[in-house]
């Protein structure tokens, strides 16, 4: 017996001592399903610099490339969230091929309407009757890329908002944002979700127009029921519950998806579980036990210091870890400490499944799917960057897509 496996084996067999169904977790985990950004694995930098890493992905092609390497080290992220205009091509038959030849899918599609010059006052909010039809059609061209990649979610995030008071009117501007949705969701397909992103700020500072998931809640259950309400981790005010509001839009059946990062003090887009992995363990425990299948879960990060393929499997690899410690949770003696007034024990019943190192057993899940026991010591050795680096970099070739 291997060190590896023995320290598999006890905790097997302290979790079965406990009354843990390992074959249940071991399934749950094997399930669990991680979309990764394209935009995460190419140059990004602060308002200050943009650091460019070696071997970074020159295109939409080469990012796939990077998403597919991080699922085979961690069998837990087959799709690859796509950023449009970023990852526009001439061709998008040949994008779908790359993907599904690289052993992807496509996950969330998401529009841009905040990089061009003319979204400077907003996009389907902007004063503008012109700029607003010019926002709706770059949705609507969204929605028809997303059915054509066979895509089923159309993920909006809008930078509207104002940075004066008075500086336009806010009942007016929640009527153009209405309104303008209302057509996106008549024109887009059946089976399409509208996942609905709110910030609290930035870059608007004084009024963001979805800023928080009262009001982006609002607007779903305006919408319609394929329309639901997308979580940031980084988007909210400090001292938030983000936990108690992904217990609320469960409970409305709601829930759309997640962009996972991390932060500590406003949209830092860290890598998730790395600030406050206490917090990320509790969104799990609410997932999980809501009776309902996982959302779509996506990771929305930006890595500027630190090395961006180990960055995305360390991400990876702390939502498995989460996701299994929050499946150790004893919810039957939660609720009967719960329902005696114990307020100790039911805090206890979570730090039990918190505490206990999971890392052997979400090893041994990867090896059974045909990943790494250890994804950042394969990814480490495997010399996949430094060949990526000696390729890319030194290659001149005029590149398929932007940049
Ligand atoms: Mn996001």
């Amino acid at each position: 017996m291997t060190p590896a496996s023995s320290t598999y084996q006890a905790l097997v067999d302290s979790l079965g001592a406990r009354g843990v169904d390992v074959t249940e977790v071991r399934r749950a985990l094997a399930a669990l399903e991680i979309e990764t950004p394209s935009w995460g694995y190419g140059d990004s930098g602060t308002r200050f610099a943009v650091f460019s890493q070696p071997g970074r992905p020159r295109d939409v092609f080469e990012r796939v490339e990077d998403a597919a390497e991080v699922h085979r080290l961690t069998g837990t992220a087959p799709a690859v969230a796509l950023h449009f205009p970023w990852d526009a091509v001439d061709d998008y038959g040949e994008l779908a091929q790359a993907i599904a030849a690289a052993g992807l899918r496509v996950g969330a599609v998401n529009p841009n309407v905040f990089q061009d010059p003319d979204y400077r006052l907003g996009s389907i909010t902007n004063p503008d009757p012109a700029i607003r039809g010019k926002a709706l059609e770059h949705l609507l061209e969204c929605s028809r890329i997303a059915t054509g990649l066979g895509s089923t979610a159309l993920s909006l995030w809008f930078a509207d908002g104002t940075n004066y008071p008075g500086q336009d009117d806010l009942r007016a501007r929640r009527e153009r944002l209405e309104q303008g949705l209302a057509e996106l969701y008549a024109g887009s397909p059946a089976e399409q979700e509208l996942l609905v992103e709110y910030k609290l700020f930035e870059p608007a500072f004084y009024a963001t127009d979805l800023a928080d998931w009262g009001s982006a809640l609002l607007l779903c259950l305006a919408l319609g029921p394929r329309a639901r309400v997308l979580v940031d981790l980084g988007h909210h005010a400090h001292g938030v519950n983000v936990e108690q509001i992904v217990a609320l839009l469960i409970r409305a059946g709601r829930l759309g998806g997640f962009h996972f990062n991390n932060r500590k003090y406003a949209d830092d887009d860290l890598i998730v579980g790395s600030v406050n992995p206490f917090e990320l363990f509790l969104i799990f425990v609410e997932l999980a036990g809501g009776g309902r299948p996982l959302p779509r879960l996506t990771i929305d990060q930006s890595h500027n210091v630190e090395p961006k393929l180990e960055a995305m499997v360390r991400s990876v690899v702390n939502l498995q870890e989460s996701y299994v410690k929050s499946l150790l949770v004893d919810r039957t003696a939660l609720s009967e400490a719960q329902l005696a007034g114990d307020v100790m024990r039911g805090h206890e019943l979570l730090l039990d499944a918190y505490s206990t190192d999971v890392r052997p057993l979400c090893a041994q899940v990867r090896a059974e799917l045909g990943a790494a026991e250890d994804p950042i010591a394969q990814l480490r050795s495997s010399g996949y960057v430094e060949q990526r680096t000696q390729q890319r970099d030194s290659d001149t070739t005029p590149l398929k897509g932007l940049t």
